[in-house]
C-alpha cells in the first residue's frame, strides 16, 4: 500500500467520524459516537498488513478498519442511525457487526473477550490448514481484564498465530494509565506470557504499518502470538457525550503536535496537489455516503420480533 493510500483510508476516517458527530449533534444518531481521532494511524496501518483470508475483531475505536475490510461510510452512518439498510438492520447502533466474508468479527462490549475469542479463530484456522492470522485490539484499561490474561496466555501456550493491537491512549474513560497499572508499557504485560512484544509510536502511520507487517509475519509463521503496543492520545472524550474535562489541556496540546495525519502530510509534503485532492473525493465520497443514509428508511416495527430465540 502506497503513502497516498494509506492517507487516504486515515483521511476517510477521521471524515468519516466528523460526519457522525454532526449527525449526532443534530439527534439523528441512537447512542453514542465513540471516536478513533488522533488513534487512525493505527487501524489503518494495521489492517493494511492483513491479507485477505485474515480475520479481524474491530473494537469501537476502529472505524479505519471496518472501512479497510470492505464497510462503506453509509454502513456505519446507517448503524448509528439504526437504519434498516445497516449491517444489523437497525438492530444495534454502534459497531457490534461483522461479515464473516470480510473477516471481520463482531465484537461485544465487555472488555477483553474478544482475545480468547480471536485465540480460538486463530486455533481453529490452524486446525483447519488456513494459514491465517487473527487480529484484535485492546485499550489499557481492557489489559486490565481477566480475559486478556487468560486469552494472552493461552495464546502462548499454544503458539498461536494471533495478533494484539494495544492501544495506548493514555486513558481508560477518565483514568490515566498511571491509576490503574504499576507499570508503563502494556507490552510487559504481554511479555509476562512468554508472547513477542514491541512498542511503537503509534501516530506514524508507516511505523505502524512496519511493525503490524513484522507481528504478522511472526504469527503467521508460526512462532506464536504477537503484541504490538501503539503510544497514542485519545483527542476526545470517551464518546461525544465526555467532554474529557479530566484530560489536562496541556497533554492535548502535546498530543495535537503530533496528529496522525499532519505528520503524514508532512512527509508528502511535495505531493501537496495529490493530497489535497485525496481530501476533496474524500469529502464528497462522504456527503454523497451521508445523504444516502440519511435518506434511508427506518426499519420496520415487526423487524424487531424476528431473528430472535425467544
Ligand atoms: C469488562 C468490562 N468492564 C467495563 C466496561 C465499561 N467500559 C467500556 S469502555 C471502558 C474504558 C475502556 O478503556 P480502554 O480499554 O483504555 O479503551 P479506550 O476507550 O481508551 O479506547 C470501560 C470501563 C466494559 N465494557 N467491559
Amino acid at each position: 500500500m502506497t503513502e497516498l493510500e494509506l492517507y487516504r483510508w486515515m483521511a476517510l476516517n477521521r471524515a468519516v467520524e466528523e460526519r457522525l458527530v454532526s449527525f449526532y449533534r443534530q439527534n439523528k444518531v441512537v447512542g453514542g459516537v465513540y471516536r478513533s481521532l488522533g488513534q487512525e494511524a493505527i487501524s489503518v496501518g494495521t489492517a493494511a498488513a492483513l491479507e485477505p483470508q485474515d480475520v479481524v475483531a474491530p473494537l469501537i475505536r476502529n472505524a479505519g478498519v471496518f472501512l479497510m475490510r470492505g464497510y462503506r461510510p453509509r454502513d456505519l452512518f446507517m448503524q448509528y442511525m439504526a437504519k434498516a439498510g445497516s449491517p444489523t438492520g437497525g438492530r444495534d447502533c454502534n459497531t457490534h457487526f461483522g461479515d464473516v466474508s470480510k473477516g471481520v468479527i463482531a465484537p461485544i462490549s465487555m472488555l477483553g473477550a474478544m482475545i480468547p475469542v480471536c485465540a480460538g479463530i486463530a486455533w481453529a484456522g490452524r486446525e483447519q490448514g488456513k494459514n491465517l492470522v487473527a487480529m484484535t485490539y485492546i485499550g489499557d484499561g481492557g489489559t486490565s481484564t481477566g480475559d486478556f490474561h487468560e486469552g494472552m496466555n493461552l495464546a502462548a501456550v499454544w503458539k498461536l498465530p494471533l495478533v494484539v493491537i494495544g492501544e495506548h491512549n493514555q486513558y481508560a474513560y477518565s483514568t490515566p494509565t498511571r491509576e490503574q497499572m504499576a507499570i508503563t508499557d502494556l507490552a510487559e504485560r504481554a511479555r509476562a506470557y512468554g508472547i513477542q512484544a514491541e512498542t511503537v509510536d503509534g501516530n506514524d502511520v508507516l511505523v505502524v504499518l512496519e511493525a503490524a507487517r513484522r507481528a504478522v509475519q511472526h504469527a503467521r509463521s508460526g512462532q506464536g502470538p504477537y503484541f504490538l503496543e501503539c503510544k497514542t492520545m485519545r483527542m476526545r472524550g470517551h464518546a461525544e457525550h465526555d467532554d474529557a474535562r479530566y484530560v489536562p489541556p496541556a497533554l492535548f496540546e502535546e498530543w495535537r503536535g503530533k496528529d496522525p495525519l499532519d505528520r503524514l502530510r508532512q512527509r508528502l509534503v511535495e505531493r501537496q496537489a495529490q493530497l489535497e485532492r485525496i481530501d476533496q473525493e474524500v469529502d464528497r465520497e462522504v456527503e454523497a455516503e451521508a445523504r444516502l443514509a440519511e435518506e434511508s428508511p427506518m426499519p420496520d416495527p415487526s423487524f424487531a420480533f424476528g431473528r430472535v430465540f425467544a
